[in-house]
């Protein structure tokens, strides 16, 4: 029995793992058990991963579109065919219409260097990443008031006394080792608040629950910023010492009084203040989850500022049991990894979704990937006329499918780079199959946190058809294209050439699959923080907001309601699945093959819907039918989707038909964004549910 440690990719998360193999199989896949909190742990999705593995239903060699796009119509050919294919079409490409006219977007995370590289290398300033239809709004948000990146802080639930989730489900969007800590917590009596539209299931560990009306939460967190701040409850010498613009926010705060917040949130004031004063007992060891997926309405962005300035106030940003701040390599002494992104200059060339140029108060990394899609359909600010979705699946993950059809036929090339199907890989000209995460080893990952470490995935099965790792693909692109620094024998000479300035050696891996950067959690003396705002303090008043025309502090306006006899459509995860991704995974299928729609009991009696009873759910012409879940515990302003189902694709016998997919009934939803935020607004549309009636 030989043990290897790897990393599990059954969603962005990416836990360490550890797996028991004889002779070439895997006898028993676990948490990996040097990490403590993993405490050896993996959630259901992590234990599905080796149904993959021999799984007929995931493109199984390089596939090249015969038919029409979308058609279905593939050619299978060898690796050598496929990588001439992409390489010649994407040459053809940018000699007609410029290096600039070639796009990429994947999944963010800590394995994107070399594939950033190649586009960087082939001179194309446009790399995007999912997150416009994610967290955006959340990073935007911290940038905005500490100059610092969503993950430049932590969530130090370990210390914590008390957690607020809003809109946010840490026990079924399951991050393991978060899941861990906050259990722990809870048992030694830290307290737990949830501020949601649904009883889920974080609720029923929460002291209190608030079920909010849908899209009212910038009120009710108003009305604690309100509390905190008359009646003196907020933490006073961090305040002074780090809060710039103090007498702006209490002036604005004026109004909004829990009474007030009331008929907007549906909360009665006294429990709103009583709760705010269990909120400052605990300071400053509290954490207010600024939440993750974000992309749901007009004004989110605004909801996050709001959560960050109450930490603020609370005294639990940069405090140990609060939100500390992370570790680079280099705040623990050490060197960081060395990235083939830096053997290529960044691109001068302006991006084509407008951001760094168009609009300033946005980060550039990733970019924004409607506005680029909106680029693809216009021609504006310049054509891009290839696209490579590298582990993206925006015709699932983004609204209006029908219109990215469209303007994907715009393109000259769509690659696809997956493990399994998607509705984009099943769209695309070219799949390039990726081996799954238990058949590739990846580059060398580097993880900020309190004690900060590199890691790594090792293989732990050969391949079972004819798949790559990211590497190898990565690599043959290169090299057909011309970018011979990308382009690597092995694994281990990507890894030396990472690990060459930081005095770790490929052999420190061997004993647990990471290395760590530090002796110990690093915490920074609370009296000493600074922050990367003009100011060095965390600031209610956003130089780079302001300047843009946007608020700082957004005066409280409505969000749109559902007309009579019209729900919101709302949606989230469960713990069975990942996104789109797992419904055809044999096990996880097992355990849930379809979502049902969550509408509340006094709502559905008035359609006269009953629990269990397929419904149909509409929204203009397009019509879905899905089994209703009738409920006491979703708000009646609302009903509730898990995403990620209503797959329609053939080749996933298991997925194909079964559920709604929420994605749809989102008529014009591409063009409703953030523009403060930046993402993506999906909780904007209104939908009908019938009865079925017989023809
Ligand atoms: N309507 C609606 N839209 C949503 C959401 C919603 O709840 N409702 N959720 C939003 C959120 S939070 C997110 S994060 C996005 C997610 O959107 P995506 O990032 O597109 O979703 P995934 O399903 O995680 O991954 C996309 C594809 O990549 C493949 N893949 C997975 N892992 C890997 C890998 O390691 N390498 C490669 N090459 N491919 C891989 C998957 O098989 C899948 O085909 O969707 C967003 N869109
Ligand atoms: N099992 C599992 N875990 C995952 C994922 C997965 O696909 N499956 N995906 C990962 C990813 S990419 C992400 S982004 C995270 C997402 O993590 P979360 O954002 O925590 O997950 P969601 O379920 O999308 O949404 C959280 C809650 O928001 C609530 N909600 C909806 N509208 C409102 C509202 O107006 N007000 C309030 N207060 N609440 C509202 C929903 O009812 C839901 O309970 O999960 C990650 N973890
Ligand atoms: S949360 Fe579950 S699916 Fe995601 S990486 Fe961890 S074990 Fe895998
Ligand atoms: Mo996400």
């Amino acid at each position: 029995m030989k043990t290897i440690y790897s990393i599990c990719g059954m969603c962005t998360v990416r836990c360490p793992i550890m797996a028991q193999v004889k002779n070439g199989r895997i006898a028993d896949l676990q948490g990996n058990l040097h990490v403590p909190a993993m405490a050896g742990h993996l959630c259901a999705r992590g234990a599905a991963g080796t149904a993959l593995l021999d799984d007929k239903e995931r493109p199984q060699t390089p596939l090249i579109r015969d038919g029409a796009r979308g058609e279905g119509r593939w050619r299978s050919v060898s690796w050598d065919e496929a990588i001439d294919y992409v390489a010649e079409n994407l040459k053809t490409v940018m000699d007609k219409h410029g290096k600039r006219s070639v796009a990429l977007s994947d999944r963010g995370g800590p394995f994107r260097d070399m594939h950033r590289a190649l586009l960087r290398g082939l001179g194309s300033p446009n790399y995007c990443n999912h997150d416009a239809s994610c967290a955006r709004n959340v990073h935007h948000a911290h940038l905005s008031v500490t100059g610092l990146g969503r993950k430049d802080v932590l969530y130090d639930y370990a210390h914590a006394h008390h957690v607020v989730l809003q809109m946010r489900n840490v026990f079924e969007a399951i991050d393991v080792q978060e899941v861990n800590t906050l259990m722990g917590a809870l048992d030694r009596g830290c307290r737990l608040t949830v501020i949601d539209i649904r009883s889920n299931v974080s609720a029923t560990k929460a002291d209190n629950f608030f079920m909010v009306k849908p899209a009212s939460d910038y009120a009710f967190n108003l009305a604690v910023i309100h509390v905190l701040i008359r009646e003196h409850l907020y933490d006073a010498d961090y305040v002074n010492r780090y809060v710039k613009d103090m007498n702006e926010l209490e002036r604005f705060i004026e109004p909004y009084t829990p009474e007030w917040a009331a008929a907007e949130t549906g909360i009665e004031a006294v429990r709103l203040r009583d709760f705010v004063h269990q909120l400052a007992k605990a300071a400053p060891a509290v954490i207010w989850h600024p939440g993750w997926m974000t992309a749901r309405y007009r004004h989110s962005f605004y909801v996050s500022r709001s959560i960050y300035i109450i930490n603020a106030l609370l005294g639990a940003i940069g405090t140990k049991g609060g939100l500390p701040l992370v570790n680079t390599p280099g705040d623990a002494g050490r060197k960081g990894l060395k990235k083939f992104m830096d053997l290529y200059p960044a691109p001068e060339e302006k991006r084509a979704d407008g951001v760094g140029w168009r609009y300033t108060h946005f980060d550039k990394g990733p970019g924004l990937t409607h506005l680029l899609y909106k680029a693809m359909e216009t021609d504006d600010p310049y054509p891009v006329k290839a696209y490579i979705a590298y582990r993206h699946d925006p015709l699932m993950g983004f609204p209006e499918p029908e219109r990215l059809k469209k303007i994907f036929d715009r393109l000259d090339l769509l690659v696809a780079v997956t493990f399994s199907w998607s509705d984009t890989a099943w769209y695309a000209d070219v799949v390039l199959p990726l081996s799954t995460y238990l058949e590739r080893e990846s580059v060398v990952a580097s993880k900020s946190t309190l004690r900060p470490y590199f890691f790594v995935r090792d293989r732990v099965v050969e391949p079972c058809y004819d798949t790559l790792a990211d590497w190898e693909i990565v690599g043959r692109l290169a090299r057909r294209l011309g970018l011979d620094e990308l382009d690597y024998e092995s694994i281990e000479a990507i890894r030396e050439f990472q690990l060459a300035d930081t005095g770790v050696t490929l052999s420190d891996f061997s004993g647990s699959g990471m290395v760590h950067l530090a002796d110990a959690p690093i915490y920074r003396d609370r009296n000493n923080l600074s922050f990367k705002t003009p100011s060095g303090k965390i600031e209610i008043i956003s130089e780079k907001l302001e300047k843009s025309g946007l608020d700082s502090l957004l005066p409280y306006e409505q969000i749109a309601k559902p007309p009579e006899g019209m729900f919101r459509l709302t949606f989230g995860r469960c713990a069975l699945h990942t996104q789109g991704h797992t419904v055809n995974n044999r096990l996880l299928f097992e355990q849930m093959p379809e979502n049902t729609l969550w509408i509340n009991t006094a709502a559905a009696d008035k359609i006269g819907i009953t629990d269990g009873e397929r419904v149909v759910v509409s929204q203009n012409d397009y019509s879905e039918t899905i089994m209703a879940q009738v409920t006491d515990h979703i708000h009646p302003e609302a009903v509730f989707v898990v995403h990620g189902f209503g797959h329609t694709l053939p080749v996933e016998s298991r997925a194909q038909g079964k559920g709604l997919a929420d994605n749809k009934f989102m008529k014009g939803g591409l063009d409703i964004w953030d523009p403060s935020g930046g993402a993506m607004a999906f909780q904007e549309h209104f939908v009908s549910v019938n009865k079925i009636v017989a023809e």
